[in-house]
């Protein structure tokens, strides 16, 4: 496969740095001097990613005609045999991701006008309001209206309880992810359930029904349970109710779907199109939450994308912090073409990752606004990187507090 001058990809390089919380990015050059940059970043599991692309992507990459991003995807996602997965799919994805950024810097465009043009002016953005109870999320709520978020997450401790992942401490972010090993929380089922209600009447009744309402279960509920809490929150009318069983079943949605009509997305964990397809084409769910930097990149989430399309089910992808901003870019590129996008995730990334990280997205009054740079819009500075090196780092676990079983956090 020969090149063409001026296409050619002569370096590739793997980035992992902690400006704040570990990002790992691919910095990909061709031989006239285009610098093209991807996401992959897999939250708790950096290093696994970083070797993938080292040991067994960068080398295929040298020589090659940077403009054949289809032909490289299938490349890496059938010349490796051992398909799928989140550690492969995110590996490919910051290969695509980056080609993509090239290509687009080549066109002189910003990469939604050579996915088809815009679909919208603007993207409408869910914040997170969480507390150690329903007062603290209250007010949680309140902040984010005053930034004019008008569409908001709302999560908040349980009585009984400790400490729950998804639940900050007092004034402070859920994440990013702290501690050398990962920290052991307590659950109860149970609790929670009886919980959740109080939380949204709660909210209706202080800010009334304009308010788009989110809530993510986490994965931890049976499908009884779900169902359960689908019926319970229909009063509050959801925009959706997100993860509310392990993801591993997508049959498990059909008995949440049969049994309510609050709207649900799942996909956050997804790595491919043939995680979603059930859920799609079955119509199980509302949005799907699979992101490009965890499902292979444009050219593998577009197709999932499209696909949703067909049935009616729109984006809402996940873009909590540890996708870096070259994925919430990507995400806002993507989305200002897509017809059926839905909702993106916002959760703004913490000081200093300004210091190697430099986007050109804005968020003004609960839209944000893709920029109209050539490529993606984010650039890395790889000499500030050298300040802020790896540290391990994890989220906390789950287990029941009834016996101490290991669940799902
Ligand atoms: O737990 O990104 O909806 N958002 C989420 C996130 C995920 C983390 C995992 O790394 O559920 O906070
Ligand atoms: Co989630």
């Amino acid at each position: 496969m020969n090149a063409k001058p001026g296409s050619t990809i002569i370096a590739a390089r793997v980035l992992v740095c902690c400006p704040g919380r570990n990002f790992v990015t691919l910095i990909i050059q061709t031989d006239d001097g285009v610098t093209g940059y991807g996401d992959a970043t897999l939250n708790g599991r950096e290093r696994a990613v970083a070797s993938y692309l080292q040991d067994h992507v960068v080398p295929m990459l040298i020589g090659r005609d940077a403009h054949r991003i289809e032909d490289l995807w299938q490349l890496l996602y059938r010349g490796a045999y051992w398909r799928r997965g989140p550690v492969t799919m995110t590996a490919i994805a910051a290969v695509d991701v980056a080609l993509w950024d090239i290509k687009a810097k080549y066109a002189g465009m910003p990469l939604y006008q050579l996915l088809g043009g815009r679909s919208r002016d603007r993207l409408l953005v869910y914040g997170h309001a969480t507390g150690r109870d329903v007062e603290e999320t209250l007010d949680a709520i309140a902040e984010l209206k005053e930034q004019g978020y008008e569409a908001i997450r709302a999560q908040s401790g349980v009585p009984g309880l400790g400490k729950i992942y998804g639940v900050s401490e007092s004034g402070q972010a859920y994440e990013p992810a702290a501690g050398d090993l990962p920290t052991e929380e307590a659950w109860d089922t149970t609790s929670y359930l009886r919980h959740v209600p109080t939380l949204f009447e709660a909210i209706r009744l202080r800010f009334g029904d304009a308010l788009h309402l989110l809530h993510d279960a986490h994965h931890r509920l049976s499908p009884n349970e779900a169902a359960q809490l689908g019926r319970r929150l229909e009063p509050y009318q959801l925009f959706w109710l997100e993860d509310v069983t392990p993801a591993d079943n997508p049959e498990s949605l059909r008995r949440v779907r049969s049994q309510t009509t609050t709207p649900l997305a799942i996909g956050e964990v997804f790595n491919s199109l043939f995680d979603c397809k059930l859920l799609i084409q079955e119509q199980l769910i509302d949005y799907i939450r699979a992101s490009i930097v965890h499902a292979g990149g444009i050219t593998h989430w577009r197709r999932i994308a499209e696909f949703a399309a067909i049935y009616q089910v729109r984006t809402g992808c996940h873009g909590a912090t540890d996708l870096s901003p070259i994925t919430m870019g990507c995400a806002l590129q993507v989305g200002a073409w897509l017809p059926n996008f839905g909702i993106q995730e916002h959760m703004p990334h913490q000081t200093p990752i300004e210091e190697v990280f430099t986007a050109d997205y804005r968020f003004e009054s609960g839209y944000m606004y893709c920029g109209e740079s050539p490529g993606h819009g984010v650039v890395v500075d790889e000499e500030a990187a050298k300040r802020f090196p790896y540290k391990r780092a994890y989220l906390p676990v789950n287990r029941l507090q009834r016996d101490g079983t290991m669940w799902d956090w």
